[in-house]
């Protein structure tokens, strides 16, 4: 059975969302994803995720369920398991977590009790949501004090991270971001967490794909919790997963499930399995070296053009473009409905001590996972470049907007999705 078929069947069955699926395929085909945080899955994934598997309850864990019928659940999660142990080298994992938030909040039940206080990076430095928003229940029930980078720099003093600390004597220390451009250095937040008595959880959802190819250093040697998402580098389904030391297992579990989930996404884990599958083979690791090149193309293209990156360029997939200097009048809002208009797809973004408005914002944040599953390279990056840069220099005017969507077209006409 193939893809084509189901759909073929859905064709037939329910024209409106056949309709709306092929228009977001053509979308997809079309333009060019610049959102960090996104990726193009392969259809091995595709077809897991859409497969029977979504028919079937499974509360509990592997030997442990709630349902009848669950031989092949259990086969399938116990495979899962098995594939990101080997990945990642860790202890214990969870892959049940609907999502990189869920598997976020079941740490912090775990770890903490309500009004204790949580050590993480500001949302509006690259922090996430699920680190300590106020209107999030990681801030709604915890006390947050949060870590900023460093004004000069712009990058994360860790001096400054320990004084905080040793001032807070947080319960729980939160290491990674969303919208960071730099190297973490995980065993320096370990050695921070320890020295006053706190548990590490380091969220490395962005970077995923980097550290299971040991292309930036892994937490998961010294941090207790390891969480994050699979469908972003590492290319695998939407979902969540937390890793954890053997000590931490039955906590983890238990607070996934019954603590705050119900029955398991089974359809998504069989997904995930397939992607930790391709994860493990050489050429995904090709795959991130070829992402970290495009980045560093990327970066110094927009560079040679007049622009400044937050935190000085990058060492990851993403960066953080400051548009005051070379447009001063464009705001994160208004680059990215234009560079949409011009089909480059990208997400405004605060920048650090950003005096713009979350919605309206002073950057933009670029990545380059989903354009390298692409089989786009440092050249095309550097063209990627100049568009954007005409395109925001003419403040998305129609004439050079419509210039650049037809260039953008004729580019994506070149590389298939997979
Ligand atoms: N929304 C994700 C991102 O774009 O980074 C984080 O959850």
């Amino acid at each position: 059975m193939s893809a084509e078929t189901d759909y073929a069947a859905i064709a037939k069955s329910d024209p409106d969302v056949y309709g709306i699926i092929c228009a977001e395929e053509e979308r997809q085909h079309d333009t060019l994803e610049l959102i960090a945080s996104e990726n193009h899955v392969s259809r091995p994934v595709r077809q897991a995720v859409g497969s029977v598997l979504t028919n079937k309850y499974a509360e509990g864990y592997p030997g442990r369920r709630y349902y009848g019928g669950c031989v092949n659940m259990d086969a399938i999660e116990e495979l899962a398991r098995q594939r990101a142990k080997k990945l990642f080298g860790c202890d214990h994992v969870n892959v049940q977590p609907h999502a990189g938030a869920q598997a976020n909040a079941a740490v912090l039940l775990g770890v903490l009790q309500p009004g204790d206080t949580i050590l993480s990076l500001d949302l509006a430095h690259g922090g996430h949501l699920s680190h300590g928003l106020k209107v999030n229940m990681s801030g709604l029930l915890y006390n947050i004090v949060g870590y900023q980078v460093d004004p000069k720099t712009e990058q994360i003093d860790y001096a400054e991270v320990r004084r905080l600390a040793l001032e807070h004597k947080p319960k729980l220390l939160i290491s990674g971001a969303s919208a960071y451009p730099r190297t973490l250095d995980f065993s320096k937040f370990s050695e921070i967490a320890e020295e006053v008595g706190a548990t590490h959880m380091a969220d490395i959802a962005h970077i995923a794909g980097l550290v299971a190819t040991g292309l930036h250093c892994s937490p998961v040697p010294t941090a207790d919790f390891v969480t994050t998402t699979t469908h972003k580098t590492l290319r695998g389904p939407r979902g969540g997963m937390i890793m954890c030391k053997a000590d931490w297992a039955k906590k983890c579990d238990s607070r996934i499930f019954p603590g705050s989930q119900g029955g398991p996404l089974m359809h998504c884990i069989a997904g995930k399995a397939v992607a930790f599958a391709e994860a493990l083979k050489p050429e995904f690791k090709t795959y991130q070296e070829q992402i970290l090149k495009n980045a560093q193309a990327l970066g110094e293209g927009l560079e040679s053009l007049g622009n400044r990156l937050v935190a000085g360029g990058t060492d990851t997939h993403l960066m953080l473009l400051d548009l005051r200097p070379a447009y001063p009048d464009v705001s994160g809002k208004n680059a990215e409905l234009w560079l949409e208009q011009a089909n480059i797809i990208t997400n405004k973004n605060m920048i650090p001590f950003d005096e713009r408005k979350p919605m309206e914002t002073s950057g933009l944040r670029l990545g380059t996972p989903a354009l390298t599953t692409r089989g786009l390279k440092e050249d095309h990056m550097k063209t990627v470049a100049g568009w954007i840069d005409q395109v925001l220099r003419a403040q998305g005017d129609e004439a050079v907007v419509a210039q650049v969507r037809g260039d953008v077209k004729t580019m994506c006409d070149q590389f298939q999705l997979p």
